[in-house]
């Protein structure tokens, strides 16, 4: 396969005005009617008319009416000798019933969906499937009306009726210019929710979220959701919904979170269903911020939408920023703001951080993909929320709601690319940072790989100063080797030895900052001096986690204690227990006289985290995190040779003792915790169930050190009367994880209770897949849960919930000695690869950290990679990903 490079970018050379599709719906034959009024782009040298396609059957192709010479170049039809203006018509068939990849039209539970992005446009109809034709569509739906009483697409309904033999029609309009892949079509048994909400400027909408009959009762949370969403992004933005109608449909078979498509919103149902008894805490959290993510593209997306797909992270990054920020705004207390902005760094740091020094690490706009399906990664994601987060660090908040602005006054109806929208924030913003640097700044955008800034501090007693001297680097990615300095925004506070914070007064500077500043770092090596400052400070740096980079600063142990004691920033105080608990994991992982039974944890540590968890202030959901050990993959992330059962046993033995060494804490914490009243799933709440759970697994782990069974006894009870899924699920895990015998029953009695609801049996496949080894019992299980009646690979969510649980999220159970879970990895990536290639792909990237792996793992892991790769007839994706990883 080849590569496609961004250096190679050019305009189309035609253009395509307007679209009249036609679909007569037929799950086995689907026959596609597709009128395009086009025009050959002047700008562009003459040429033939290129079309893509990919598994279609051709029946006609008629330029102004007339039959058309064409030939076929591959997947491509291609005329010649066109007018500069014509009328091009194409009838073509498809099979949807037969569509595994889900890409394009595919039937899932008898009803018809579409998934265009980026590339399934041209699954449905010969077409210039690129995000920069954009085309205004007119659609008509023809299908059987008792099976598909529901006709949907983008835009307005403008005409609906009966057709002969039991059929009907549904004709649909779209206001806007689109690329196709916003396109969208619906059709089968569908309800919906409806609301009608009138904006802030008084214009009326009509929202609507259509489901299965059975789950019209758990579609309240997303409707909520999306009014929010509609408020907050004119509130905050002053962007305005701009359609009537708006509509979410949900599918049980889908291969992302869900899809922007103008108007028609399709969402996978894990991120629409939520109903007290089947969904958990983190469920609703994450329903309210897809559906926010969602809604947000209306504008960053699809008002303004990507030149090529090099930019993806235009509108994946800056509607990543958005959804952060929206989730934010809605919590009503600032430590609940702090708490999620923890959460998000979390995520980047255990899946983008090892994406970036990995095989597949690429620049948030990257030079090249062989697969674009490949590039919707956690870098152009959520590596790209942040280079917009530091955008708006540098103008301030203001003025990123002004640059905004200007960004859609510019470019709204246009399709363009990342240095369109950092020009335009800073040409908002001319006195800024930003404006100042924006050629440097934009390396954020064009290099790869995770920045390590050094940090070392020196306390002049007599001079009463403090300086603080940084160096940045970036290590060589694949295609990268030398990087140039990035600019680093680096937000600080000094505390004195008591925890005070001290006066900030920089050298040079005319006046004393408050308690925290954020220096601009734009050089290889920096020094700051602050004066007047009469005690050696503890620093903190990078605070809120200003930048995406690994900050090296060899704190003391003590440091790291008054940090975590007395810091005002929630992020760093939590960062440096994290700080902690890594340095202790670190060095008993690399003590090779260490006793299998060894304590990790010192005395001191256990001694604050004690203080944290009876803390009187905090709040639950900090204590929660801050109680969280490292994971697994960000310990394995600091070492250069990783042995995953090394790390796997040490970190169990860091868990066994602060659940034997706090009993006490937990005992109280659950106490304290356990009951949140009539169950709403709002921030405060939530942390509360979530601390009860963590002290309940706690508890659980301790009894079976202690041979206690009051415990285990408590949790299945806990379990049995939950009100709420969350205080269920938290009980069958603390079960489950602490491996004891009332797991099975507790099980069994899950699963027979929600037996018919799919996303819940997703959670009970899940947890087995990802529960703690013992003695290699795990791989057996997972064999054994794809041989279950419920189990399908065919179902994305579920194909997730067992295999991606298992080698993705179970690394203690994966990495084995016998090499057999990656043997089982590479049987599944092959088979998963003839069904849906995307998925098979997504799985693929399991051991891209392979060449880390100490002996016998790592060779072990290269030779299921190569097998993979040998696979005669593999996908594109798949072969992209082994490709890279074996290079
Ligand atoms: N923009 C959407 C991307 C998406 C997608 C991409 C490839 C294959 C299937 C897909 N489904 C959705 C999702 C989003 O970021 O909002
Ligand atoms: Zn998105």
């Amino acid at each position: 396969p080849v590569a496609i490079q961004r250096e190679d970018y050019a305009p189309p050379a035609y253009w395509i005005d307007t679209v009249d599709l036609c679909f007569d719906l037929d799950p086995a034959k689907t026959r596609v009617l597709n009128r395009m009024k086009m025009r050959r782009n002047p700008e562009v040298a003459a040429q033939p008319l290129r079309l893509d396609g990919d598994e279609l059957n051709l029946a006609r192709v008629l330029v102004n009416g007339q039959g058309a010479a064409f030939r076929m170049e591959g997947s491509q039809l291609v005329i010649d000798g066109l007018p500069d203006d014509f009328e091009l018509e194409i009838f073509t068939t498809c099979c949807p019933a037969k569509n595994t990849k889900l890409m394009g039209l595919f039937v899932s539970q008898n009803t018809f969906f579409t998934q265009c992005e980026a590339e399934g446009f041209r699954r449905i109809t010969y077409f210039l499937d690129r995000p920069d034709v954009m085309a205004s569509y007119i659609v008509t739906l023809r299908a059987d009306k008792a099976a598909y009483p529901v006709l949907l697409s983008n835009g307005n309904l403008v005409e609906e009726g009966e057709l002969p033999e039991g059929r009907h029609f549904a004709k649909w309009v779209d206001p806007f210019k689109k690329p196709a892949y916003l396109f969208a079509l619906v059709a089968g048994k569908l309800v919906a929710r409806e609301q009608r909400i009138k904006a802030r400027n008084g214009r009326e909408h009509l929202l609507q979220v259509y489901v299965r009959a059975g789950d019209l009762d758990k579609t309240e949370h997303a409707m909520n959701s999306l009014i929010h969403s509609v408020l907050w992004d004119e509130a905050r933005f002053g962007l305005p919904l701009d359609l009537d109608r708006f509509m979410i449909v949900a599918t049980s078979d889908f291969n992302m979170g869900a899809m922007e498509n103008k108007g028609l919103n399709i969402f996978n149902t894990k991120y629409v269903l939520a109903s007290q008894a089947t969904a958990t805490d983190a469920d609703y959290a994450n329903i309210e911020s897809v559906v926010g993510h969602e809604y947000f593209h209306n504008w960053s997306g699809d008002r303004v939408t990507c030149r090529d797909w090099f930019q993806l992270s235009l509108k994946e990054g800056l509607t990543v920023f958005r959804d952060q920020e929206f989730s934010m705004d809605l919590c009503a207390e600032p430590s609940a703001r702090a708490v999620k902005r923890i959460e998000d760094v979390r995520v980047l740091r255990t899946a983008q951080f090892p994406e970036d020094a990995g095989p597949m690490a690429h620049p948030v706009r990257p030079d090249s993909y062989i697969e674009i399906s490949n590039f919707y990664t956690v870098t152009i994601y959520e590596k790209g929320a942040e280079v917009v987060r530091m955008m708006q660090t540098l103008v301030g908040r203001e003025g990123f709601a002004r640059g905004m602005t200007l960004y859609f006054e510019r470019h709204d109806g246009q399709a363009v690319t990342c240095d369109d929208f950092a020009q335009a924030i800073a040409d908002a913003n001319p006195d800024s940072e930003l404006a100042r640097r924006l050629p440097q700044f934009k390396r954020w955008y064009s290099q790869a790989g995770t920045p390590r800034l050094a940090a070392t501090g020196h306390y002049d007693a007599e001079a009463r100063t403090y300086t603080l001297a940084f160096s940045q680097s970036c290590p060589p990615t694949p295609g990268q080797s030398v990087k140039e300095p990035f600019v680093i925004p680096v937000a600080l506070g000094l505390l004195g030895a008591d925890g005070r914070a001290l006066p900030l007064q920089l050298e040079g500077a005319a006046q004393p900052a408050g308690e925290s500043l954020t220096l601009v770092l734009h050089e290889a090596e920096q020094r700051f001096t602050f004066t007047g400052v009469d005690e050696a400070p503890v620093p903190s740096i990078l605070r809120g986690f200003s930048a995406p980079v690994v900050l090296q600063f060899d704190y003391t142990r003590e440091q790291l204690l008054a940090l975590l004691a007395h810091d005002t920033d929630p992020f760093n105080r939590w960062e440096a227990a994290q700080r902690l608990a890594l340095g202790a994991a670190l060095a008993a992982i690399g003590d090779d006289t260490r006793a299998p039974d060894a304590p990790v944890l010192d005395e001191a540590l256990i001694a604050a985290m004690r203080e944290v968890l009876r803390h009187p202030t905090l709040d639950a959901a900090f204590k929660e995190l801050v109680l969280s050990l490292p994971s697994e993959v960000y310990i394995a992330e600091q070492l250069d040779v990783v042995d995953p059962q090394r790390v796997h046993r040490v970190r169990e033995a860091m868990r066994t003792q602060l659940a034997t060494a706090l009993f006490a804490e937990w005992q109280q914490a659950y106490e304290d915790n356990k009951d949140t009243g009539a169950y709403r799933p709002e921030p405060v709440s939530a942390g509360r169930r979530a601390l009860a759970g963590m002290a309940l697994a706690n508890l659980c782990i301790a009894a079976r050190e202690s041979g206690d069974t009051v415990w285990p006894g408590k949790t299945l009870q806990r379990f049995k009367d939950a009100s709420n899924m969350t205080d269920r699920f938290n009980a069958l895990t603390a079960l489950v994880v602490a491996g004891h015998p009332l797991a099975a029953q507790a099980l069994a009695r899950f699963h027979a209770m929600f037996k018919d609801e799919a996303l819940v049996i997703d959670k009970w496949f899940g947890l087995q897949a990802s529960a703690p080894d013992r003695d290699g019992d795990v791989l057996p299980l997972v064999k054994q849960l794809t041989r279950h009646a419920d189990f399908s690979i065919k179902n994305p969510n579920r194909a997730r919930s067992v295999i991606f649980s298992y080698c993705n999220a179970n690394p203690g159970a994966f990495h084995r000695l016998d090499a057999a879970g990656y043997v089982w990895w590479s049987d599944r990536v092959i088979e998963l690869d003839e069904i849906n290639p995307q998925v098979a792909a997504r799985l693929a990237r399991a051991l891209d950290r392979w060449s880390k792996l100490a002996e016998p793992y790592r060779s072990a892991a290269r030779e299921a990679i190569a097998r993979v790769a040998a696979r005669p007839g593999l996908s594109k994706d798949t072969l992209e990903v082994v490709s890279r990883a074996l290079a």
